[in-house]
């Protein structure tokens, strides 16, 4: 089983620890919780880039080895970094798991050394209608962001 953790942190407050698990070639579920968020849905990607030195800015674009257009996770035309929403409650922490086929820990698409980013704004899966949503899905600031890195 392949393991790998990232430490997110934010310039807010926004913090958390997001797990990844892939047995196989199997499926990688990530597991997570993030606080300090505004309640309600928060967009929540994988970045091509697992660079910070200018913050969560310069992890780059929504990682997109295929070079598909922004969408729904459940979709064909998606990125391979999108996983939607992350949904905080009322206290501003998410807690979610995710399941998604498209975020391998090996292999030439792997995910290790690359970002996960939470956004200020909900994900509008592509469907929004802004100029935006084809490509970011129009997901507002970067609130908070962590390195996936390997974990024994
Ligand atoms: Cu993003
Ligand atoms: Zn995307």
């Amino acid at each position: 089983m392949a393991k790998a953790v990232a430490v997110v942190a934010g310039s807010e407050g926004v913090k958390g620890h997001i797990f990844f698990t892939q047995e196989g070639d199997g499926p990688t579920t990530v597991s997570g919780s993030i606080s300090g968020l505004k309640p309600g849905l928060h967009g929540f990607h994988v970045h091509a880039l697992g660079d910070t030195t200018n913050g969560c800015m310069s992890t780059g674009a929504h990682f997109n080895p295929a070079g598909k257009e922004h969408g729904a996770p459940d979709e064909e035309a998606r990125h391979a970094g999108d996983l939607g929403n992350v949904k905080a409650e009322e206290d501003g922490t998410a807690t979610f798991t995710i399941v998604d086929s498209q975020i391998p820990l090996t292999g030439p698409n792997s995910i290790i050394g690359r970002a996960v980013v939470v956004h200020a704004d909900p994900d509008d899966l592509g469907k929004g209608g802004h100029e935006l949503s084809k490509t970011t899905g129009n997901a507002g600031g970067r609130v908070a962001c962590g390195i996936i890195g390997l974990q024994a």
